[in-house]
């Protein structure tokens, strides 16, 4: 996927390997920026403690196949593998249920200063909806697949569309090892119909498309990193050409006034409640 920019590291000043303390918060400019583009990365977000257990839950996982899992196999998507009896058909897409898999992921949505900002650019009383994402993304060498232009509330059901999720980098995510690719600003624009595929996937042959696709970003991250992306914002990955799995965590919250609709998919799961709370103030960042 050929790329026009890659997107700025907002807030980290610190030369190579030397860690800087986390802000507990968004500034007020961070806020603006993320209602704006329907993005914003912020840097070296988790601790090192909470990254290496959730690399050990996840590399356990992979080497046990430990259930639930999605497969490249399942979905299909171009270069995954035919089916799960050929060769590579047992490359795990995602490991599915990351709340249940251990208690660093709990850890992870209570940590302050996290949990601070999704108060500020979602809503102070926040729910993780079990049914989505949830899960640790393991894209792995040689058999991973490239994941169209997509809006994530495709098919989610939920009277506001405005959930956020929070994509945590546990190892380096590049253009070659298929890091997600953003079209800033489109959480906030309308699309015919005629604009998507059967799929709902954003056509990437049809050329009013093509214009807006021309302005895509890559989201170029580091273990600890944090992708904050709004579930409308139009996103696209490739398949990972390098030799190592690129592994992350993602995570979704909504607001707690805006309960999934009964009877759908999304209300299909367990939710957890996360701690109701101040929305921390901006200008004191
Ligand atoms: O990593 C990928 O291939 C894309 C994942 C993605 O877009 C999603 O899970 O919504």
């Amino acid at each position: 996927m050929k790329g026009s920019e890659t997107i700025p590291a907002p807030s980290r000043s610190a030369s190579a390997g030397e860690k800087q303390p986390v802000s507990p918060c968004f500034t007020r400019d961070e806020v603006e920026r993320f209602h704006r583009d329907g993005y914003i990365i912020v840097r070296g977000l988790a601790d090192d403690r909470m990254l290496a257990r959730m690399l050990a839950v996840t590399r356990d996982g992979m080497a046990r196949e430990i259930e639930p899992i999605e497969y490249e196999a399942d979905l299909k998507y171009p270069g995954a593998p035919e089916s799960k009896a050929a060769a590579g058909g047992r490359t795990i897409r995602r490991l599915k249920q990351a709340h249940a898999r251990d208690y660093v992921f709990t850890e992870w949505m209570i940590d302050p200063p996290l949990l601070g900002r999704l108060r500020q650019i979602v809503s102070p009383s926040l729910v993780v909806p079990l049914a989505h994402h949830n899960c640790i993304m393991t894209k792995s060498p040689q058999f991973s697949s490239d994941t169209g232009w997509h809006q994530d509330i495709r098919y989610w059901s939920f009277p506001r569309p405005d959930l956020v999720s929070v994509w945590l980098a546990l190892g380096s995510e590049r253009e070659q090892n298929g890091c997600l690719w953003l079209i800033p600003g489109s959480h906030r624009m309308t699309f015919d119909r005629s604009r998507f595929d059967s799929e709902l996937f954003f056509r990437a042959d049809h050329p009013d498309n093509q214009t807006l696709i021309a302005t895509k970003v890559k989201a170029e991250l580091d273990p600890g990193d944090v992708l904050f992306f709004h579930c409308r914002t139009l996103h696209a990955a490739s398949r990972n050409f390098t030799n190592e799995p690129k592994l992350s965590v993602v995570l979704t919250v909504r607001s707690a006034d805006n309960p999934p609709r009964p009877d759908s998919r999304s209300a299909a799961s367990p939710e957890i409640i996360l701690p109701p709370g101040e929305v921390p103030d901006a200008s004191n960042s």
